[in-house]
């Protein structure tokens, strides 16, 4: 008798879902290190670690403190911090990224990847996607995405010294790509004999691909992969869809991947995502000298042995003494605004500003990480005016309200804002849930236009106590409806006095198929 042999441990992609645009990531010994961009969120640029690529946990946020990550009041949404790089030099971790909202690129270093990370050190390279890499005499080398309207369009390197924040030699014109449009998310590799340059072109929408091209030295000259694009899903009708901006990452036992990003689109044509671009994984082999990547599968086989973190709780009872790092807040979180001292247990938030409707509102969510989605809050709205909301930006919002003794369903759609639904609710504590889901059955015929909810990528429903209150196509509050490179954020917010928030629970809807 034989038995099978055993089947190698798979994983589900994408292994870190929910809005985690352009991951770069490092490996220390048996660690791996990764960063993602975040644009006007505060705290910036989430760390994560695993032990196995396809388990991470957030360990911190690079940028955690305002000194670090100067956004104007009224920065646009999807401005701020784009894509950032992860690398280990000489006994300290480096990240170089772009604040398109204030002073362009910049470097900062730590000892330790959940930090303290140090005060940025501005650098007068231009463009976006600065990438760290450094040379055998220990020379660090930047390659970065030339900016728009510069005679060269396309990937530079530059030579710098990172710690003084100084341009040494350049910046030379490395590679335009292979004539696709955006040449940008450049990383440079010395692997075995050649330096490597692995990039994006096409556009980080459904036209997204991976190219690389290799040199013997880092000034060039690139000879262009025979086999480019070496990753795209562009005009297939995979349910993963705009691959690209990757990082390749080693193993310890000589093994590569590549971690990207990635959306799933779901929905009638063109297919809305709307939980932002995520981050995927896919395993690497070399053939002729050339990196070879097959198709992104929604399920692969696992790297080694995986050996799992723990997993973030999905509960948080706001019983620690700082907030989870997962939590982010749009532009800022001012000292005052909230607080985990005043009412031991509870979040106390305190307004800020008015309405979700303009910068400067008191909001503290975490990315939507669930396709079917569950979130449930405990409220006390004491006299003021709060709730529970799900957002892309400040115009594409849809809010569970509590205030003067009411609650409603609050829709902003870029220039309308409706109340849908409502009814009175007794003073004191309530429970807001906000869920997403798939669209599984037509309405009866007499319900709205059957195309209506064929269309809709999810439904996104709010519900006051247990009890149902209302339901709203999830389409609007899409990437493809209101533009941008974010994706969905749910949190808890005060427009009006102080709230304060017992506890706060999300995880898949128990109705969900798989991740
Ligand atoms: C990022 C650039 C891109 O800096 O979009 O998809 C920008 N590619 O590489 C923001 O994510």
């Amino acid at each position: 008798m034989t038995s099978p042999k055993p089947e190698p441990p798979h994983y589900d992609n994408p292994v870190i879902p929910g809005f985690h645009p352009d991951p770069s990531a490092c490996r220390v010994g048996e660690d791996y290190y990764l960063v993602c961009s975040s644009f006007e969120y505060f705290p910036g640029v989430p760390v994560f670690h695993s032990r196995d690529l396809v388990h991470w946990r957030q360990i911190g946020n690079v940028l955690d403190r305002p000194s670090q990550l100067p956004l104007p009041a009224d920065a646009m949404a999807s401005d701020g911090i784009y894509a950032p790089t992860i690398r280990h030099h000489d006994g300290r971790f480096w990240v170089i990224t772009t604040n398109t909202s204030h002073g362009g690129n910049f470097t900062v270093t730590a000892e330790r990847p959940e930090g303290p990370w140090s005060d940025p050190v501005w650098i007068d390279l231009p463009g976006i996607d600065p990438d760290l890499a450094w040379d055998e005499d220990g020379n660090c080398w930047s390659a970065f995405a030339g900016a728009h309207g510069a005679d060269f369009f396309g990937v530079q390197v530059a030579r710098i010294d990172p710690e003084a924040g100084k341009v040494l030699e350049g910046p030379l014109p490395a590679w335009e790509g292979t004539g696709l449009q955006w040449p940008e998310a450049p990383h440079l590799y010395r692997i075995g004999e050649w330096w490597y340059l692995l990039i994006a072109e096409g556009g980080t929408e459904r036209g997204h691909t991976v190219a690389v091209a290799r040199a013997p030295s880092p000034r060039g000259p690139w000879e262009s992969a025979p086999t480019n694009p070496v990753l795209s899903h562009r005009s297939t009708n995979r349910p993963i869809q705009s691959t690209g901006h990757a990082d390749l990452v080693g193993t310890p036992d000589g093994q590569w991947w590549m971690v990207l990003l990635a959306t799933r689109p779901r929905g009638y044509s063109p297919g809305f995502h709307v939980l932002g671009r995520e981050t995927f994984l896919t395993p690497v082999r070399w053939e002729d000298g050339w990196p070879r990547v097959g198709p992104v599968e929604l399920r692969e086989r696992a790297p080694g042995s995986p050996r799992p973190v723990e997993p973030a709780p999905r509960r948080d009872d706001f019983d620690a003494p700082e907030l989870d790092p997962r939590w982010i807040s749009p532009r800022s979180r001012p000292d005052g605004s909230w607080s985990l001292t005043e009412r031991p247990g509870w979040l106390t938030l305190r307004a800020t500003g008015p309405t979700l409707d303009r910068p400067g509102c008191t909001f503290v969510g975490r990315r939507q990480s669930h396709p079917e989605s569950r979130t449930t809050v405990l409220l006390d709205p004491g006299t003021g005016r709060a709730g529970l909301s799900v957002r892309v930006d400040e115009a594409h919002h849809y809010d569970l309200e509590v205030s003067d003794g009411r609650v409603d369903v609050v829709a902003r759609i870029g220039p309308v804002r409706q109340t849908t639904a409502g009814r009175p609710v007794p003073p004191g504590p309530v429970i807001l849930e906000i869920t997403t889901r798939h669209v599984r059955e037509l309405p009866p015929d007499d319900a709205e236009p059957r195309g209506l909810h064929v269309a809709a990528p999810d439904y996104v429903g709010f519900h006051v106590n247990g009890e149902p209150l209302a339901e709203i196509d999830g389409r609007y509050l899409s990437t493809e409806v209101a533009t941008g490179f974010t994706g969905r954020v749910i949190g808890m917010y005060a427009t009006g006095g102080t709230a304060w928030f017992d506890w706060f629970d999300h995880g898949p809807h128990d109705a969900a198929e798989g991740p």
